[in-house]
């Protein structure tokens, strides 16, 4: 495949079969508001973020008698232009849905077998603790791992496991964008960074997904670039609805998007397209990256990638021509090979190279409350402060996947995250030690950690399998107790930082009084925590209490964020190597004058990473002393045997990962995904449109109907992530559509510890 598509070249190219394309079913069914809500009586708008993504977009829901009847974004929340996607909007279908878990259970017979006690919460709570308790004097407490997708839960949950003993903490994030952090990490000393996509006039997307991988404000971001004349070229071995949107589509081979960027590279350095001036004063280590692009040529990269050498070159050139506002994609969802590390980093360079930070329509660091007082050395601006607790033991072990562990494998990754994926692992070959207990909250790693059977296989292991979600999850279905937690739209939250270009707080409220016997996160680990003996740690009362602690006593910021949703501070977006936004910038801060240099820009904090060179590393030491991996190098990867087709997916817009495949409208509108096969490859297979297929790769094998469309490359298939679910308790969801984790294997990535979801599959038809 050596092509490349304009929108009006792919469809002549793929003739009847673009019309099955897209791939979104047929008309939705029309479904009643939620039921039994009149829209007559007295109507009330409550203002709070949602949570049908971890995107947390600010809404305003409407309530009539009692019930949601509507959920909108924010009105006043610019970045949305107070919309909401598909998900979102669907919020109070999860709500009344009456297949949400509904009482707290401990499990009645086998695991995994269905049978389960309703219990009180007291004794949820005691159950927890006694087996808690038992694990910890047999065991050690490091024998309890905590995993959590992240965000507002994590204090609670980090918490409890320090004060219990362990340091065995985790986050979704190996199996996301945990590539990228690390990446940026390794060249700014901090992960945080973000794109301004409204400004941008040459985006390259090498499979941001941003109109079905959806976060309202960055993909309304995207389109009013594109509106405003931007150019967007989407690589993508299928055709996305970004692809869709996008002005060139090119199908790259899965997997080789690193010798594309290093080709890149190569020609923004060979034909010096790079912003020397800004090479030169912000970076270090141009030389040894210089010499190692050399043979990284078009016409290398071409026979690698299947993109034209041609084409190559003229994109290079058309970013070198629309910088500093021409931005590489850096991605969201990293897990495409186990090179990923380099990947993200050759990315992050070539932004470099085209200039791009701190400028309008480029990247930038975002700025949060600490990073502007910092700037300024003096608080001018509010940050979260919280509660305080008693100190922690020292934990007698070090994590168990030795992330920030001097001398390990995963030392760069971050503690915070860790590398989830290592703790199936542990329990089955208890190593480095044994572990016995996972309490899970808000993920579920059964449907969204690779290779299910082996996570299956682990959990069978456990003494003690904790879940804590709104639904009876292919997790929770395995469970020894499940929480029901409150939904968003049914719990008050503390703050939750939404910093960008300018530093700002969400808040989420209760809008309506729990439809079932369920409880807020906070409220479950403090009585949690109570029972154990170590209630000292969680000293709060009430949410009041909570958010007054977190904005350090100021009563003004709390109604004021209460009244809008949000809290802002008034700033104008900063970029610091603009002159105009500079100058509103010290308007506002007087502080912020005495930075300004005589170019009219603050780029003191540029010449002051967290690095060891203190500059932007174009060659990172730290990657270079650990691994030998300074600058980015291809190593070619297999991914799929020669008989084999390669097996990748994506978002939908109308699904969320592991979480929305139950919820009646969304079920109702998306209820099983196929799996994408090329007419050509559908041919030599023997298959028609809608055949069932067993697809099977070394790691295991399901069935799904196929797709027949030219929307993928030939020697590739495509799936939406999230179907097919093991729960039976997931009575809509429950294996409708193809699965994926099913058949990926287990990875870890060198140095950023990620996953890997992409794998070779053979298919025939049954
Ligand atoms: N509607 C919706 N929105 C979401 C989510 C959701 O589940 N649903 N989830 C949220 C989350 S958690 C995330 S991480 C983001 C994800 O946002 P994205 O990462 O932008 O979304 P994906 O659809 O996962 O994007 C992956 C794309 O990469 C393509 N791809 C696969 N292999 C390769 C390859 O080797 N090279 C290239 N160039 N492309 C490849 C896939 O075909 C797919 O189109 O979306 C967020 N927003
Ligand atoms: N093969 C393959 N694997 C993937 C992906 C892929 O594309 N392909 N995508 C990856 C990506 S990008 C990500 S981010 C992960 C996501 O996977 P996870 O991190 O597991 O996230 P989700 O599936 O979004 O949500 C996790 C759980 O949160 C529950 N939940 C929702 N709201 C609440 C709440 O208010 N309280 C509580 N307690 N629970 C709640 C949901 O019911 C769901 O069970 O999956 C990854 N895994
Ligand atoms: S992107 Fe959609 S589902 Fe996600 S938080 Fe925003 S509105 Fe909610
Ligand atoms: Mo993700």
């Amino acid at each position: 495949m050596n092509k490349k598509f304009t929108r009006r070249t792919f469809l002549k190219w793929s003739g009847a079969a673009a019309a099955t394309i897209a791939a979104v079913p047929a008309l939705p069914k029309m479904i009643s508001w939620a039921e039994g809500a009149s829209l007559e009586g007295s109507a009330d708008f409550v203002r709070s973020y949602c949570e049908m993504c971890t995107s947390r977009c600010p809404i305003q829901a409407k309530v009539v008698d009692g019930k949601t009847v509507l959920i909108n974004g924010n009105p006043d929340w610019a970045a949305t232009g107070g919309t909401v996607c598909a998900r979102g909007g669907s919020g109070f279908s999860q709500l009344y849905d009456p297949q949400r878990i509904q009482k707290p259970m401990i499990r009645a017979g086998e695991r995994g077998e269905g049978k389960w006690r309703e219990v009180s919460w007291d004794e949820a709570y005691a159950f927890i603790a006694e087996k808690m308790g038992a694990i910890k004097t047999k065991y050690g407490p490091e024998a309890m791992a905590f995993a959590n997708r992240g965000g507002t839960h994590m204090a609670y949950m980090v918490t409890l496991a320090r004060a219990f003993g362990t340091p065995n903490t985790f986050t979704h994030e190996a199996t996301c964008p945990q590539a990228r952090t690390v990446a940026l990490n390794a060249t700014f000393g901090t992960p945080a960074l973000g794109i301004d996509y409204g400004n941008v006039k040459y985006l390259l997307s090498l499979g941001r997904n941003h109109f079905e991988g959806i976060h309202v404000a960055q993909a309304r971001g995207v389109m009013n670039a594109l509106s405003k004349g931007g150019k967007l070229v989407s690589v993508d071995p299928r055709y996305s609805i970004t692809s869709m949107k996008a002005h060139e589509w090119y199908p790259i081979k899965p997997g080789t998007d690193l010798a594309l960027m290093l080709a890149i590279n190569h020609v923004l350095i060979r034909d010096r397209l790079y912003d020397e001036d800004f090479v030169a004063r912000y970076t270090d280590g141009f030389e040894v990256l210089k010499g190692s692009i050399t043979e990284y040529t078009p016409a290398w990269a071409e026979k690698q990638t299947g993109i034209k050498s041609t084409d190559i070159e003229r994109i290079a050139k058309e970013l070198a021509g629309a910088k500093p506002r021409a931005v590489v994609d850096w991605g969201w969802r990293t897990q495409t090979t186990p090179e990923e590390f380099e990947l993200r980093r050759a990315i992050v360079i070539t932004n470099m190279l085209l200039g791009n930070l701190e400028v309008p329509g480029g990247t930038f660091f975002v700025k949060s409350p600490a990073f502007i007082n910092g700037l300024v050395g003096k608080e001018v601006v509010q940050d979260m402060k919280g509660w305080k607790t008693p100190p922690f033991p020292a934990p007698g072990k070090p994590r168990l996947d030795g992330a920030g562990v001097k001398g390990q494998p995963n030392f760069m990754v971050p503690p915070a995250d860790g590398v989830v994926q290592t703790i199936p692992e542990a329990i089955l070959t208890e190593q480095p030690y044994p572990v016995k207990g996972w309490f899970v909250l808000r993920y579920n790693p059964v449907a969204t950690i690779p290779h299910t059977q082996r996570v299956m296989d682990a959990i069978k292991k456990l003494d003690l399998l904790v879940v804590c979600d709104i639904y009876m999850t292919d997790t929770a279905w395995m469970a020894d107790v499940v929480l029901p937690e409150s939904t968003y739209l049914e719990r008050d939250e503390g703050f939750n930082a939404s910093h960008g270009a300018v530093p700002g707080f969400t808040l989420r409220q209760q809008v309506v009084k729990p439809v079932y016997d369920t409880k807020p996160h906070w409220e479950i680990f403090k009585s949690l925590a109570e029972k154990m003996g170590l209630g000292s740690y969680f000293p709060y009362h009430s949410i009041d209490e909570i958010r007054l602690a977190q904005m350090g006593g100021r009563a003004d910021l709390v109604k004021e964020t209460k009244d809008k949703g949000f809290l802002s501070f008034g700033f104008k977006p900063v970029f610091l190597r603009d002159k105009n936004s500079v100058a509103a910038f010290a308007a506002k801060v007087p502080e912020a004058a005495s930075l300004v240099n005589e170019q009219g820009i603050i780029d003191k904090p540029l010449l002051n990473l967290k690095t060891a060179s203190k500059k932007i590393e174009l060659l990172s030491s730290q990657a270079q002393a650990l691994f030998g991996r300074g600058v980015p190098v291809y190593r070619p990867v297999k991914l799929a045997e020669e008989n084999q087709l390669f097996f990748v997916q994506g978002k939908t817009a109308l699904h969320t990962n592991g979480h929305t495949h139950n919820v009646p409208w969304l079920f109702d509108l998306f209820p099983a995904a196929r799996l994408w096969i090329h007419p050509e490859t559908a041919a030599k297979i023997g298959l028609k449109d809608g055949d069932k297929v067993e697809y099977e790769s070394s790691t295991g094998k399901y069935q799904a109907k196929v797709l027949i469309t030219a929307g993928v490359r030939p020697d590739t298939t495509f799936a939406y992530f999230g179907f097919g679910r093991t729960s039976p308790g997931l009575k809509r969801a429950y294996q409708q559509g193809a699965n994926s984790n099913m058949v990926l294997p287990m990875a870890v990535a060198p140095v950023c510890g990620t996953t890997l979801q992409t794998t070779g599959i053979t298919i025939r038809k049954v």
